[in-house]
């Protein structure tokens, strides 16, 4: 538990300048993008991608960055749901206990060392045993490691159990990006990839921004699947207190809850599993819309986007093929 709260800011920021040093020069070569096409065939999925993402986009213009971390920042992001609020509350309350716990062994190892030194006591004791001291060094501990451990399950728990949700969305990760499933919606998905420093207003949320934002509305219990098509990733939200796996043939499930003063503001998360020289261009960017703004956006998207159970060219061959098979 503690090494999952201390990490939820740093790995993904630690990792990010790790892999930023070693492949600045292959993303410019276009690598974080899943294109494969010549550039020329890039810029003609772009722009007819435009008129849609400029509808997108125009329903959350005003949207405000709220999840992102500043420079010199020493403690979390600002919690934004139930869980995350927990999360800060138990580690300032375990930040509490061993302070308490380091200052008190150290108080008592200086004055062992002070008054037990050989010149104040040149003939020590030969007591081996003290049953009293034994039995409150053994009780004592078992108390502190209780007291721990019960809010600590309890949290987990809290964050682990996804109860009576109301939307799911399903996060897979890919060598190097993220797609999403709507499967209440309409069932359609899409691809979010990094936009490149140079298209960005602000070039301090470089690696964070990406080129389609998971839009979910306020005051709505979310469901979020996560998985992996490839490699091991991980769906990491700092400001939700979300940072879970995404394994390869397996369905990771956690939740969040965002309330309803959140409306119209944009958070940011990264990969936080090192997946490859990707890694660090993988961002994930979620926009939070009321309820009726989430409604419109999806009539936009299920226009906008495939929808997952639509035929395959794969099974409209097989269907011209079966056709064919028939008529001879
Ligand atoms: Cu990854």
């Amino acid at each position: 538990m503690l090494y999952f709260v201390a990490n939820m800011n740093k790995t993904a920021v630690h990792d990010a300048a790790v892999v930023l040093v070693a492949a600045r020069g292959a993303s410019r070569r276009g690598m974080p993008g899943q294109e494969t096409g010549s550039g020329n065939m890039t810029i003609l999925r772009r722009l007819a991608r435009l008129p849609a993402i400029i509808g997108l986009w125009l329903l959350g213009a005003t949207a405000a960055v709220a999840g992102v971390p500043e420079p010199g920042q020493m403690g979390f992001q600002p919690a934004v749901t139930p869980v995350m609020e927990d999360i800060i509350w138990f580690h300032d309350i375990l930040l509490w206990l061993i302070t308490i716990i380091t200052v008190f062994v150290l108080v008592l190892l200086l004055y062992v060392i002070w008054r037990f030194s050989e010149k104040r006591n040149p003939t020590p004791s030969k007591t081996t045993h003290h049953t009293w001291i034994e039995i409150i060094w053994t009780v004592v501990p078992i108390f502190v490691l209780l007291s721990i451990v019960i809010p600590s399950f309890k949290l987990l728990y809290k964050a682990d159990v996804v109860v009576d949700t109301e939307l799911t969305v399903k996060a897979i990760g890919k060598q190097w990006y993220w797609s999403y499933e709507y499967p209440d919606n309409g069932n359609f998905t899409f691809d979010a990839t990094l936009v490149e420093k140079d298209d960005l207003d602000d070039p301090s949320l470089y690696l964070l921004v990406a080129d389609t934002a998971v839009v979910l509305p306020v005051d709505t219990k979310i469901k979020f699947l996560v998985t992996a098509s490839d490699v091991l990733h991980n769906f990491a939200m700092p400001a939700f207190g979300i940072k879970i796996d995404a394994v390869p043939g397996r369905l990771n499930e956690t939740w969040a809850y965002v309330p309803e003063e959140f409306a119209g503001q944009i958070f940011y998360g990264q990969c936080s599993e090192l997946c490859g020289p990707g890694h660090a261009y993988m961002p994930i960017t979620i926009k939070m819309v009321s309820k009726e703004d989430f409604a419109a956006w999806v009539e936009v998207a299920q226009e906008e986007f495939a929808r997952i159970d639509a035929p395959s060219n794969r099974t409209k061959l097989a269907a011209v093929a079966g056709a064919a098979d028939a008529a001879d």
